[in-house]
């Protein structure tokens, strides 16, 4: 059978990340970074349809393919995923900043009415079209980093309405630009003024109200929730984790950013996709998750703009198997990023990953995260065409250098559109 390509990018180093590439090197083992040289990949349609050495491409499929592209010996991955921000909100936190450098702590600030409710009282002040046009230079920022996907979390409405006005932003987002776009409802966030000492009466309505309304609206993908002293018990997330499952919605939480509160093993039980943030999770609890198969998404932005210093428990997740990812967490409060690449660094610096783990944790592990590693992560045949070429030869340079540009050309699902 003749197969049909629409594309071939050839002449190129390619970090594939398919299974096993970022566990072993040495003679034994699956080459760093999955890594093919001299390589070509072939797109039909949408999706990967072939990927090996140049050499060994069939030559009939080759000869009829109308749009062969050298890369000229350019690096190869597969599209980077954000699998962790709240890209959508209202105005931004730069006061809080300056707060806290003046010895304000980030749990002080929201229990005295900013934090996040502050961007609450934005975000709920903005319409759609607002939103939008407040988010699309962040989306832009991290699309020119090679983002082809990007998870985006509501958060800041905090009541059915607006809620749903922030979900449908972000689907707008996603419908105006070539990036994949999934949608997690996270009304259970932050505990709104109007809802002040009756955290339990806020959770009923998550439950009884919003879930459904979001379930109908086919508005999210996920359901995420803050476990947390400032936020919200194990067992009002529990409540939540319910609903969502009556639903049929997949769970994920945001664990141990601040304190331990076991929520991270607890949303693992509810087979979570993810637990994320993991600063005061506990080697047993890093156990439960790798066992469970729930990633651990790891946010270095996080960590560094709270001047956070108790690291994740990275030694005990890796020796258990854990899925471990990075994400921007590009939010207005604890994260103001907007690129991936960074956050790659950041990885390895502060949290002694290897480039090679820090790469999977934006790819394979990432699209794990997502409930989405049957899609895309990694490059090989049947997975979606969301490729990057990268100005660089060795794929640990993309965790090196700081501030640099060096994403060359990104296709999404087989298309190549100028980057933004
Ligand atoms: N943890 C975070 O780091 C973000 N949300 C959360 O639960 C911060 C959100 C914000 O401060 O606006
Ligand atoms: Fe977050």
């Amino acid at each position: 059978m003749a197969a049909n390509w629409d594309i071939l990018w050839t002449n190129a180093r390619i970090a594939t990340m398919a299974p096993g590439a970022a566990k072993a090197s040495g003679p034994a083992g699956a080459a760093p970074y999955g890594l093919i040289e001299a390589g070509a990949v072939a797109v039909a349609g949408d999706e990967i349809a072939w990927v090996g050495p140049a050499a060994d491409a069939p030559g009939d499929a080759v000869r009829a393919c109308g749009h062969v592209v050298d890369c000229d010996g350019r690096l190869i991955t597969p599209g980077l995923i954000d699998c962790h921000t709240h890209l959508v909100y209202g105005g931004n936190r730069a006061r809080e900043f300056e707060m806290r450098l003046e010895g304000a702590t980030y749990e002080d600030i929201a229990r005295a009415g900013g934090g996040i409710n502050s961007t609450v009282r934005e975000t709920r002040a903005a319409d759609e079209d607002a939103l939008v046009a407040a988010a699309l230079p962040r989306l832009w920022r991290l699309m020119a980093d090679g983002v082809t996907t990007i998870e985006i979390k509501s958060g800041y409405g905090l009541d059915t309405e607006n809620e749903l006005k922030m979900l449908r932003t972000a689907r707008r987002l996603g419908a105006a630009n070539p990036v994949t776009v999934a949608t997690t409802f996270l009304g259970a966030h932050a505990l709104p003024p109007e809802y002040e000492g009756r955290a339990d009466a806020y959770i009923d309505l998550v439950c009884d109200e919003m879930i459904p309304a979001v379930s109908a609206a086919g508005a999210a993908d996920a359901v995420d929730a803050f476990c947390e002293t400032i936020a919200f018990s194990p067992k009002q997330v529990e409540r939540v984790f319910q609903a969502a499952a009556a639903h049929g919605l997949p769970v994920k939480l945001h664990a141990e950013q601040l304190s331990d509160q076991s929520g991270a093993a607890m949303a693992a039980r509810h087979g979570a996709l993810s637990a994320d943030h993991l600063e005061y999770l506990s080697d047993a609890d890093a156990k439960v998750l790798a066992a469970h198969g729930t990633a651990a998404v790891l946010l270095p932005g996080a960590f560094y703009f709270l001047r956070e210093t108790k690291l994740p428990p990275l030694a005990v997740l890796r020796a258990h198997g854990a899925a471990i990812a990075i994400a921007s967490d590009s939010n207005p409060g604890s994260s103001p990023v907007v690129s991936l690449l960074l956050m790659l660094n950041m990885a390895c610096t502060l949290f002694r990953m290897t480039p090679e783990e820090a790469l999977a944790g934006v790819t394979r592990n990432a699209a794990q995260a997502l409930g989405m590693a049957d899609r895309i992560g990694t490059v090989e045949a049947g997975k979606r065409a969301d490729l990057v070429q990268w100005r660089v030869a060795d794929p640990a340079e993309l965790a090196y250098r700081i501030g640099d540009d060096p994403c060359a050309a990104v296709m999404w699902g087989g298309h190549t559109e100028p980057r933004p």
